[in-house]
């Protein structure tokens, strides 16, 4: 009986800390599920999306899915419609080196940009440290956007992989589309 108790804590243990911080690699860092497993979303207009009926307008950039955030020309609203982010939580320890890095493609950017970003939390799941990659501030195909290699600071549990779109003011005729695929979170190679 007392063997069983123990092992009933060890479980909710590891329950605890992997709905915290998954384990180093991502989940569904392709959205090849066809949904959001694994990641968290704010602001509008986020859809999986395969689109393959023509290479130049393909949402993919491995696989056959990606993430598209629209920003239609509806969004007026500069409160409400902003930011947008897509995210997960990894885990991650002080003193190590790290990079979040996608693959974005951009289309009709006009005035919106987007960018990866990588923050440290500490314990209470507050952000210690963030870092962001260059700014996609016009059209592209896919290209692989990347922080630049940060060390957690001390008192790092674990980090956020965050996805940025950024409305920089309302968009005029057609919508603009903010594509991501293949995110990263790993070590600098040497
Ligand atoms: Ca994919």
């Amino acid at each position: 009986m007392k063997k069983l108790c123990w092992m009933a804590i060890v479980v909710a243990a590891t329950t605890l800390s992997s709905w915290a911080a998954q384990d180093h690699s991502l989940t569904n860092a392709s959205f090849e599920s066809g949904n959001f497993d694994g990641w968290q979303m704010f602001g509008k207009h986020w859809r999986t999306s395969a689109n393959m009926a023509n290479e130049k307008y393909t949402d993919a950039h491995s696989g056959t899915m990606g993430a598209v955030n629209d920003v239609m020309p509806v969004d007026t609203d500069m409160m409400q419609d902003e930011w947008r982010g897509l995210f997960q939580s990894v885990r991650a320890k002080a003193g190590k080196e790290y990079i979040a890095g996608a693959w974005i493609k951009s289309m009709n950017t006009s005035s919106t940009e987007s960018y990866v970003e990588l923050q440290f939390l500490d314990k209470a799941g507050q952000v210690i440290k963030f870092v962001q990659s260059d700014f996609v501030t016009s059209d592209q195909d896919f290209t692989w956007v990347v922080t630049p290699p940060t060390e957690a600071p001390q008192g790092t549990e674990s980090a956020n992989v965050r996805g940025i779109v950024h409305m920089i003011g309302p968009v005029t005729n057609d919508p603009a589309y903010h594509i991501f695929d293949d995110f990263e979170f790993k070590r600098p190679e040497k």
